[in-house]
């Protein structure tokens, strides 16, 4: 039985498709999201391509042209190197040339900014031990280099490869997963024989780690948002993890199971649905005929007639790693099924001096920058991390809904 059970879930690979269905209703629910008035999200226009979503449509149009117009606007001043990768990935994955990115009267060589900005991680990188902003960004990097064919990849690739070998290293699933596929495009063009060793020992490393994690978490690599990134990394590796085998079926359906509503975990987790990964973004054929027609249909909302009950949340902010230490409590009373957000907003509302905070937008949703007049810092790698029970949260406060009598902590911390 083991054995069937085992040749069934390994090897069939088509088993580890999800169902057009599943596939049409994320599509539809990442395209529904996207709001005019913002700036363009480029993960979601490589979902798009890579899932087969309907590029005839006006969200797909509105969404490339925006893009190049981001691109020329803000690339070389006021985005991160990760960003830049991420347009990147995105013009590619539609077909469109990134050195040459028209908007605006102008043309901007994007590889070139992508380029210099990469030096920029990998120079304070080999300085410091840390690059400018994360690894997940640098292999972001990378991938985007690799794939545009551009030349200077092959060094900050084998940097990369070292800092995944290290074996002190706590990196996040999520950046392992992005790594590999970086480095699974960079293994391919890597002339010398001991490169392409180091690369080949970083990629069974990570492969085999996530398999092992698989097995001993049934199903389950880092947390359910990190998911979509390590099954792409797997579809995409398997020669680097063989004569092993995936059971792609346990892990295919730990994703089914769960029904993702934000368009950023939907846009990481949709290529790996169809089988496909970031890898796949320059190989597209973009005069192929257009998927589904997605039509935008509202998600029903709930009705109730009864207000829901008031649920008592307890909010702790801490800080003792820079400046004046601190240490603040409040019992907080908001709807029950209400954000964490909300209970944020209340503390605040009652207790101003002590509570106040202030947010960004992100391609995540709000992120707290700020605290107490305490802000996060990307040159000192500070940030807000919250907890619950002790436990770092796995959502942030504008989708995680805290329970009655949860003691949510805010710790200022380091990454
Ligand atoms: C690096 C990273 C961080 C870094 C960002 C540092 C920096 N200056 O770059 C730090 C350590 C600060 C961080 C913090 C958090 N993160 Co984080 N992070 C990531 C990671 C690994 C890569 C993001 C990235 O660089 N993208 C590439 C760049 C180019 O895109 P970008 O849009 O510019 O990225 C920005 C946003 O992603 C934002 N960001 C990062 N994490 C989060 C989380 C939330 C909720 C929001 C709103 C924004 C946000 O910071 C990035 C840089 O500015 C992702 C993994 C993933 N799968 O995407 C997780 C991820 C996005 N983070 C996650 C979480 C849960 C958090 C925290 C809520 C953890 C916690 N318990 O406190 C906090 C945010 C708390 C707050 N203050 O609001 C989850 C989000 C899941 C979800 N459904 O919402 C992810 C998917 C990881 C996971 N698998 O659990 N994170």
């Amino acid at each position: 039985m083991g054995v069937l059970l085992a040749l069934l879930g390994c090897t069939a690979t088509e088993s580890c498709v999800a169902s057009q269905d599943k596939v049409t209703q994320l599509l539809q629910r990442m395209e529904g999201s996207v709001n005019y008035s913002e700036p363009p999200n480029p993960s979601i226009l490589l979902a798009m391509n890579l899932a087969g979503g309907n590029t005839e449509g006006f969200t797909y149009k509105w969404l490339l042209q925006e893009i190049k117009e981001e691109a020329v606007r803000k690339a070389q001043k006021d985005m991160t190197s990760g960003q830049v990768a991420l347009y990147v990935l995105a013009l590619l994955s539609s077909c469109e040339d990134p050195r040459q990115v028209q908007a605006q009267g102008q043309t901007l060589d994007l590889i070139s900014v992508l380029q210099q900005k990469t030096d920029e991680e990998i120079a304070k990188l080999e300085d410091q031990g840390v690059p400018k902003t994360t690894l997940f960004s640098v292999s972001l990097d990378i991938l985007a280099l690799c794939l545009a064919k551009a030349s200077d990849y092959q060094n900050p690739s084998v940097i990369l490869a070292k800092q995944v070998l290290r074996p002190e290293s706590h990196i996040f699933v999520d950046t392992r997963a992005v790594a590999v596929l970086a480095l699974a495009c960079a293994y391919d063009y890597v002339d010398a024989q001991d490169e392409q060793n180091l690369l080949q020992m970083a990629l069974e490393a990570v492969t085999n780690s996530f398999l092992d994690e698989q097995e001993a978490e049934n199903g389950m690599i880092g947390n359910i948002y990190s998911m979509g990134l390590a099954l792409q990394a797997l579809e995409a590796t398997r020669k680097f993890y063989a004569p092993r085998e995936w059971n792609c079926t346990q892990a295919f359906a730990v994703v089914s199971r769960h029904d993702y509503q934000q368009p950023m975990a939907i846009a990481q987790v949709l290529p790996a649905l169809v089988g496909r990964s970031y890898l796949d973004a320059a190989g597209l054929d973009c005069s192929a005929s257009p998927g589904p027609q997605v039509t935008l249909a509202q998600t029903p909302g709930v009705h109730t007639d009864f207000p829901p009950a008031p649920i008592t949340v307890t909010y702790t902010i801490t800080n003792k790693l820079q400046g004046k230490h601190f240490k603040h409590s409040t019992s907080v009373t908001v709807p029950d099924g209400s954000i964490l957000l909300r209970v944020l907003e209340v503390a605040a509302a009652e207790k101003p001096q002590t509570f106040s905070f202030e947010t960004e937008k992100t391609s995540w949703g709000p992120m707290v920058v700020s605290i107490h007049g305490l802000a996060g810092s990307t040159e000192d790698r500070t940030y807000w991390q919250f907890l619950s029970a002790g436990n770092a949260l796995d959502e942030g406060v504008g989708t995680y809904k805290p329970h009655a009598g949860e003691h949510i902590q805010a710790n200022f911390t380091t990454y």
